[in-house]
């Protein structure tokens, strides 16, 4: 560990009580701190985020865009071992519940902050009220219908409210079924913890 560079983590700020908008930089952040890597973080810039989303971080001089593959960097510069406990097959199946977050319960959650009308004022208010008055009334419109073409691309925001909750206490049930049987910690429990828990602050699930 004594070889460690300081690691920048570019991300949103801390909203609702939680660390972060964002359960990629939250998944991220819970990495850092739980290795002891250290780290301090930046705001978030677009204009240099290297996928142009967020968390990026800057390592060993360069830009590295998106939480896996940052972890990926990390865990090969820094000789971690995840999952090290857990069979090829438990192995497949952690991988396989992990992309079901990140590519799918992850926009239902994405789609219910921003799309919903009454969890958008929230959404607003926590994201852009510090901002002077010509941005904080036109970026949020902007922005907000960029995330309505998202969402139609994705495909989520073509099926009905109930449909969409359902599939989502489905994927619940599928982790809590693999987690109640492997035991408390991996990598993908961790996904699990923070992709769920802005849904959680809706008390929609
Ligand atoms: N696969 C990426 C996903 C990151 C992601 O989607 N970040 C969102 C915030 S939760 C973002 O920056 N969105 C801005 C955009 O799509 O332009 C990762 O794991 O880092």
């Amino acid at each position: 560990m004594s070889q460690i560079q300081e690691l920048v983590l570019f991300q949103g700020p801390a909203v609702w009580g939680i660390a972060n908008g964002s359960p990629f930089c939250i998944k991220l952040e819970f990495f850092l701190r739980h290795q002891k890597i250290p780290y301090r973080t930046k705001m978030f810039n677009p204009q240099i985020a290297p996928r142009g989303k967020m968390p990026f971080v800057k390592w060993q001089g360069k830009l590295i865009g998106d939480s896996d593959l940052i972890i990926k960097t990390l865990c090969k510069d820094l000789n971690i071992e995840l999952d090290k406990h857990l069979n090829e097959e438990q192995k497949h199946l952690s991988h396989a519940l992990k992309r079901m977050l990140e590519e799918g319960t992850y926009f239902a959650g994405f789609w219910n902050r921003w799309m919903i009308d009454e969890n958008w004022e929230l959404v607003k208010q926590a994201y852009f009220s510090h901002l002077p008055p010509l941005l904080r009334n036109l970026l949020p419109k902007f922005l907000r219908k960029q995330v309505k073409r998202t969402c139609h691309g994705h495909g989520i925001s073509r099926y009905e409210i109930d449909e969409i909750y359902e599939n989502v206490n489905k994927d619940l049930a599928s982790l809590d079924h693999f987690f109640s049987k492997e035991g408390p910690y991996s990598l993908e429990i961790v996904s699990r913890a923070l992709i769920l828990r802005p849904m959680h602050f809706f008390h929609l699930f």
